[in-house]
C-alpha cells in the first residue's frame, strides 16, 4: 500500500476555481473515475474524478477553498508503488511536481523537531470531550481538512446521536496534522480523534511519536486533559439542529452553521447534492420558498400585493393609480376570500310570467318617472326568502361559536361606478313594496355614481345582491360580503327550451348564484334557499303575500 496525492487537473484556462462540494471523506473507498470534489468557476462547474482506485487517506481542501490547476486535493492510499507513502518516505510525492500538502506535512514533522528543541511547538492529541452522558456517538462530518490552520473553538468534526448533532471544536489554535478516526466511526469521551501541531510557549514541548497513542500526548487535548486542568465544560458540546429519526442529514459544516444561524431544521430541506447531501443552494432554496409563502400570507389580508415583474420586456405598458374605492374593495375581497370557506349554489328562476306582468300590466300603473327592472322583484323575493331562512341573514359571533340572527332585512346592492364598486343599502326591505324598492335602488345607484352617497347609506346591510343581469353572462361566483354570510349573484335572463311534461316550451330563465359561508350554511340549506327564491320569482303573486 502506498500513498498518492491527487491534484486538480488542467482547468482549461480557468485561473482559480472554488471547491463547492466534497464528495468523499477520509476512509471512503473510491473507484477509478469516482468523483472526489466539485469545483466551480465563473462559467462552469466540474467534478474531479479520482484517477485511481483507493481509499481516501485525507482531504487537502475544504469547501470554499480556491484552487487552480495542479493544486493538491487529497491523499489516497492505493495498492502498489504508484505513490509515496508518508510513513516510508519524506520525499515529495512524485505524481505531482508542485509543492503539496503531503510535502508540507512531512516538512512539518521536521519543523516540529526543531520547534520541539526550542520548546515552541508540539504535537497534541485531540480527544472527544464530555458528551453529556452520550456514549459511542457517530462521526457524521469532518469539518476540517488536514493542514488546516484552526482557531480555538473552531469546529473539527460533527458527531450525531439519535437525539442531536454536536460540533466538536478544537480547544487550541493550531495546524491539523491528521485524523485518527474516519467518517462513520463511533467515538466516546476521551477517544483520540485527531492530532494537531500547536504553539506552546510555557510547557516543554512534547512531540507525539505516535498519533494513535493518546497517553503520550503531554500538552493538551480537548476533553481529557485540558491545559487549564479543568474538566471540559458543556460548552464544548454545542447542540445543533435536530436531525430526523433516521439521522440521515448529510451536509457540510458551512451549511450546518448557516442552518443553525437561521434556525432551520435541516431534516426539512431536500438534498440535491451527491450522496444525498444538502447543498448551500438547497438551504437557500428552502429559505426562499418559506419567505415567499410567508409573504403571501402576510400580503393576503392587505390585498395590495401585486407583481414586481417588469412587463415592459414584452411590450408597451402604462401604470395608473387605483382609486381608493378599488383599494378598499381589494382588501375586503381578499379578507373574505382568504378567511371564509365559500361555496356557490346555482339555480334558475322561470321569470317568463313575471316579465310579462312587469312589461305589460305593471307598466301602465307605474307612477311617473319610475322604472322597474327585474332587480326590484329580486329584492322583494330576497326579503321574503331571508325571513324563511334566517341563517342567511346572519353573522358569526366574535368567537365563531355563535350565530347572530338579524331581525332586520337590510339589502345592499352592488353598484358599478366609474371609481369602482359601491354598495348602498336598502333598509328594512321586507316592509317595502316592489315599486318602492325599484325607486330606492335606482336613487341609491344614482347617488353612488354621482359620489353623493352618505356614509350611513352604506351601513347596516345584512345580505347583498350583485346583479350583472343588465350586462350579460350566464353565471358567476360573487364573493361573500363579510361579515354577512351569503350573497346573491344575478345573471342575465335568457329564453331556454324547458320541458313541460309533453313538449319543450320557450321560457325566460333567470340565473341565480348564491355564494355562502359554509361554516354557517349547509349545502342543502343553500339549495333550498335558492330554490325558494326561484319559486317566489316564478309567480309575482307569491311576492304579494
Ligand atoms: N336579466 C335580463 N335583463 C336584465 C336583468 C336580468 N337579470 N337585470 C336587468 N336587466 C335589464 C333591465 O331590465 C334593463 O333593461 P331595459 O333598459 O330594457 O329596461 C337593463 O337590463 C339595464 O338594467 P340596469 O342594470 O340599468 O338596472 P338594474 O336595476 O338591473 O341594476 C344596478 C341596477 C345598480 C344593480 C346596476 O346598474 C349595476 O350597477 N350592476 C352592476 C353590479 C356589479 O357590478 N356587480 C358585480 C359586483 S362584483 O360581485
Amino acid at each position: 500500500m502506498s500513498q498518492t496525492q491527487i491534484a486538480v487537473p488542467d482547468l482549461g484556462g480557468m485561473e482559480e476555481v472554488e471547491v463547492i462540494e466534497i464528495c468523499v471523506q477520509p476512509g471512503d473507498s473510491v473507484g477509478e473515475e469516482e468523483s472526489l470534489v466539485v469545483l466551480e468557476g465563473d462559467k462552469a462547474s466540474m467534478e474531479v474524478p479520482s484517477p485511481t482506485a483507493g481509499v481516501v487517506h485525507s482531504l487537502l481542501v475544504k469547501v470554499g477553498d480556491k484552487v487552480s490547476t495542479d493544486s493538491p486535493l487529497a491523499l489516497m492510499d492505493v495498492q502498489g508503488p504508484a505513490g509515496v507513502s508518508v510513513s516510508e518516505s519524506k520525499e515529495p510525492v512524485k505524481t505531482n511536481p508542485q509543492p503539496s500538502l503531503q510535502n508540507t506535512t512531512v516538512q512539518a514533522a521536521s519543523t516540529e523537531q526543531a520547534d520541539a528543541s526550542t520548546g515552541i511547538s508540539s504535537t497534541i492529541d485531540v480527544r472527544v470531550p464530555d458528551l453529556g452522558g452520550l456514549d459511542s456517538v457517530e462521526i457524521i462530518e469532518l469539518s476540517a481538512a488536514i493542514g488546516d490552520e484552526l482557531q480555538a473553538e473552531e469546529s473539527l468534526m460533527v458527531l450525531e446521536s439519535d437525539k442531536a448533532s454536536m460540533e466538536i471544536p478544537v480547544e487550541q489554535a493550531g495546524t491539523l496534522l491528521s485524523f485518527t478516526v474516519k467518517l462513520g466511526d463511533k467515538v466516546s469521551e476521551g477517544d483520540v480523534i485527531a492530532t494537531m501541531r500547536v504553539m506552546t510557549e510555557n510547557a516543554p514541548a512534547h512531540v507525539a511519536t505516535s498519533q494513535n497513542t493518546p497517553s503520550q500526548s503531554a500538552v493538551s487535548s480537548i476533553g481529557a486533559a485540558p491545559a487549564a486542568g479543568k474538566p471540559v465544560a458543556a460548552k464544548s458540546v454545542s447542540q445543533s439542529v435536530p436531525v430526523n429519526s433516521s439521522g440521515t442529514v448529510h451536509t457540510g459544516p458551512a451549511v450546518r452553521k448557516l442552518a443553525r444561524e437561521m434556525g432551520i431544521d435541516l431534516t426539512q430541506v431536500s438534498a440535491t447534492g451527491p450522496k444525498n447531501r444538502i447543498l448551500k443552494e438547497d438551504l437557500l432554496g428552502f429559505v426562499k420558498q418559506k419567505v415567499n409563502s410567508v409573504n403571501q400570507v402576510v400580503a393576503a389580508p392587505a390585498g395590495i400585493k401585486g407583481s414586481d415583474e417588469d412587463f415592459s420586456r414584452f411590450g408597451g405598458v402604462s401604470e395608473q393609480p387605483l382609486s381608493k374605492i378599488k383599494q378598499i374593495t381589494a382588501k375586503n375581497m381578499v379578507a373574505s376570500w382568504t378567511t371564509i370557506p365559500q361555496v356557490t349554489q346555482f339555480d334558475e328562476a322561470d321569470i317568463t310570467d313575471l316579465e310579462i306582468y312587469r312589461k305589460g300590466e305593471m307598466q301602465s300603473q307605474l307612477p311617473e318617472g319610475v322604472k322597474v327592472s327585474p332587480l326590484a322583484f329580486i329584492l322583494k323575493a330576497c326579503a321574503k326568502a331571508l325571513q324563511k331562512y334566517p341563517q342567511f341573514n346572519a353573522s358569526l359571533g366574535p368567537n365563531g361559536d355563535t350565530l347572530i340572527l338579524k331581525k332586520f332585512y337590510n339589502l345592499s346592492v352592488a353598484v358599478d361606478t366609474p371609481d369602482g364598486l359601491m354598495v348602498p343599502v336598502i333598509k328594512q326591505a321586507q316592509a317595502k313594496g316592489v315599486v318602492d324598492l325599484a325607486r330606492e335602488s335606482s336613487d341609491l345607484a344614482k347617488l353612488a355614481r354621482d359620489k353623493k352617497l352618505p356614509m350611513d347609506a352604506m351601513m347596516g346591510a345584512s345580505f347583498t345582491i350583485s346583479s350583472l343581469g343588465g350586462i350579460g353572462g350566464t353565471a358567476f361566483t360573487p364573493i361573500v360580503n363579510a361579515p354577512q354570510v351569503a350573497i346573491l349573484g344575478v345573471s342575465k335572463a335568457a329564453y331556454k327550451p324547458v320541458w313541460n311534461g309533453s313538449s319543450f316550451e320557450p321560457r325566460l330563465m333567470l340565473p341565480l348564484c348564491v355564494s355562502y359561508d359554509h361554516r354557517v350554511i349547509d349545502g342543502a340549506q343553500a339549495a333550498l334557499f335558492t330554490r325558494f327564491l326561484c319559486q317566489l320569482l316564478s309567480d309575482v303573486r307569491h311576492l304579494l303575500l
